[in-house]
């Protein structure tokens, strides 16, 4: 079955039921733990491409989509819960939206695929002041911090992020992780808030915080 074609179709109509039981059938399938990645994931990236360039396409459908995505992810949370299971545990992260963003869904498939990977994943929720992520990553011993932004205005505000870490002397031990449809369409961006990192999608973000994890090791090792 077109997965893809099929949901969009009832997110259109607007029909969340219709949607959750074609979700169930393809999961009945192919497995709950393959939704993320293969359905929710790219179904969204295409419905906020549809949103940016349809006249058509509505405020409403959109909340459509982002509650069945919630919905979703609720039940499939469970799947996730336990980090590193099947997978070796690799430590505390923190992730948020940055300050004044609310576009939880991207944050939320993040957190659902470091969770599958093994990280101990602390998800400090929207719109998260500066210094909250640098207290958390210090209360509870993250090498990473992921701040996810959607807009311009949101992106511009990770600055103090990065000035935090950096006034608090953990410049290197604390990597700064960064995501968002913001930072895929304009390049340079990442490197302008101060981030050590960014990758395009959430499949991706579990190699990045790897990579960044060891960056971290590195600086407090010397080596
Ligand atoms: C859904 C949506 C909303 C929903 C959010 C619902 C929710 N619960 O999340 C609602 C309706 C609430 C909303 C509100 C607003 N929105 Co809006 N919204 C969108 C939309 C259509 C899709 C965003 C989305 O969910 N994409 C799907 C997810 C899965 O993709 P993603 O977020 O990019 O995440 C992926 C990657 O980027 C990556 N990633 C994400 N975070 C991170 C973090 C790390 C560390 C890493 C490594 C990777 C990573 O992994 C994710 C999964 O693969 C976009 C259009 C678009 N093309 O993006 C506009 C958009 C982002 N919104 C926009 C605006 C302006 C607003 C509003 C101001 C109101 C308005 N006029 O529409 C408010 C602002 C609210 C606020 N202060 O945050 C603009 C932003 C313009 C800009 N660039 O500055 C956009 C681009 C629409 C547009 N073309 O105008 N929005």
């Amino acid at each position: 079955m077109d997965i893809q074609a099929l949901l969009i179709e009832r997110i259109h109509r607007g029909d969340r039921s219709g949607a959750h039981a074609l979700l169930d059938a393809w999961a009945a399938e192919y497995g709950y733990e393959h939704i993320p990645a293969e359905v929710l994931d790219p179904m969204l990236i295409q419905l906020g491409n549809e949103w940016s360039t349809s006249e058509t396409f509505t405020l409403a459908q959109m909340y459509v989509a982002a509650k069945v995505t919630e919905d979703v992810l609720d039940k499939v949370s469970h799947l996730f819960k336990v980090p590193g299971e099947g997978k070796p545990p690799k430590g505390p992260v923190v992730i948020g939206n940055s300050e004044d963003d609310f576009h939880a869904l991207g944050r939320h498939l993040v957190g659902t695929f470091l969770r599958a990977e093994g990280w101990d994943v602390h998800d400090l929720g929207n719109d998260v002041p500066a210094g909250r992520f640098v207290d958390m990553a210090q209360e509870v011993g993250a090498r990473v911090i992921g701040v996810s932004a959607m807009m311009l205005t949101t992106a511009l505000h990770i600055k103090k992020v990065r000035e935090e870490i950096d006034r608090r002397g953990l410049t290197g031990l604390i990597q700064l992780a960064v995501g968002g449809s913001v930072f895929n369409v304009c390049p340079g961006l990442a490197e302008e808030v101060g981030a050590d990192g960014t990758v395009a999608n959430a499949l991706k973000a579990a190699e990045l915080f790897v990579r960044l994890g060891e960056q971290s090791v590195r600086k407090e090792t010397g080596a």
